[in-house]
């Protein structure tokens, strides 16, 4: 714990490198993510003692996937944390086929927020760790026919990106491009306090993480790189269900996260814009590496809001020897 219990909106100003009036809108922005999250882990941790936590509302969203009453629940939050901010005058989500506009806030709202609201929802239903996933952009002057174009942006243009994790301790992880910062909310004073300054991955790890249920449906190069990690003494295998909680632990300890295409679905299932984007920003800071295969993943621009792309991401000498098994 920070002796010193530098709370979030401190951090944030600091990075800023003082007090003008971006630095403000920063750290305000940052803190109604902060207070979005502490509404979701506090939702989170009465599963099954108050209605309207566990289970699906009996919809599917854009992607055709069944929404869990928290998926609506954490987009509702986040609409409702940036409502009258005046910083954000678009928001972007799994959960909405377009994005929703906050039109109290486009006058001056200079940002647009694209989010995860609960990546992993399928573990909440068994009390498992889940997370929340968000990127920040400048917003720009768009044309009328084409009003989302700045959404549709690479992600070496995000502005802060990072994640919450709901897990043995609420975490907010995040980076403005100085380093990647890690806060515990400490539930008694209700403030995410720094616990993490300035995490550095290690170059290798051992740890692969990749849902090997769909080893028969992976391109041979992928299927070597497995085979490959199975022969090696001292890899272990970890795969939550959550991408962020995967992602936490490689941040940590090193190692590699996995999701490739499959024959079924070439692109993979991770959406590029407000899944794999943010992540990719992230572990870049704390010096790993993330790529769709051929690309790095910040420089692919999506061409749609709801686009997928193949991950490998993670310590950066795994990730070259996924890459070189890949490209024979
Ligand atoms: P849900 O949010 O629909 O549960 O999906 C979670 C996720 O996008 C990501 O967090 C996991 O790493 C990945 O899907 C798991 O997918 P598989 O079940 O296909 O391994």
């Amino acid at each position: 714990m920070g002796s010193d219990y530098t709370t979030l909106s401190r951090h944030v100003l600091t990075q800023m490198g003082g007090f003008s009036a971006d630095a403000y809108d920063i750290s305000a922005l940052m803190g109604r993510i902060g207070l979005a999250g502490k509404i979701i882990a506090r939702q989170l941790s009465r599963a099954g003692l108050v209605a309207d936590v566990l289970g699906i509302t009996g919809t599917t969203n854009i992607q055709g996937e069944e929404v869990k009453k928290m998926d609506e629940f954490a987009n509702q939050a986040f609409i409702r944390a940036f409502e009258q901010s005046g910083l954000v005058c678009r928001l972007a989500s799994e959960e909405m086929e377009k994005p929703y506009y906050l039109p109290e806030n486009c006058p001056i709202g200079r940002y647009t927020l694209v989010f995860d609201p609960i990546d992993g929802s399928s573990n909440i239903d068994v009390n498992l760790a889940v997370g929340t996933i968000f990127a920040v952009r400048q917003a720009e002057q768009t044309p009328p026919e084409d009003p989302d174009r700045d959404l549709l942006q690479p992600g070496h243009k995000q502005i802060i990106a990072g994640y919450l994790l709901y897990g043995s301790s609420t975490m907010l992880v995040y980076s403005m491009g100085k380093g990647v910062h890690a806060f515990t909310l400490d539930s008694s004073l209700g403030e995410f306090i720094l616990s993490h300054e300035n995490i550095k991955m290690p170059d290798k790890g051992f740890i692969y993480s990749v849902n090997e249920g769909n080893f028969s449906q992976w391109s041979e190069g992928m299927q070597n790189y497995i085979r490959y990690v199975h022969r090696q003494p001292g890899y272990s295998a970890r795969y939550s269900g959550a991408l962020v909680a995967d992602i936490h632990r490689i941040l940590f300890q090193g190692g590699v996260f996995l999701y490739p295409g499959t024959t079924k679905h070439p692109h993979g299932k991770l959406r590029l814009l407000y899944e794999n984007a943010p992540l990719a920003y992230i572990i870049q800071q704390a010096g790993g590496k993330a790529s769709n295969g051929k690309e790095d993943i910040l420089d692919i621009t999506p061409q749609s809001l709801h686009d997928r792309s193949p991950l490998f991401i993670g310590s950066k000498e795994d990730v070259d020897l996924v890459l070189s098994f890949l490209n024979g």
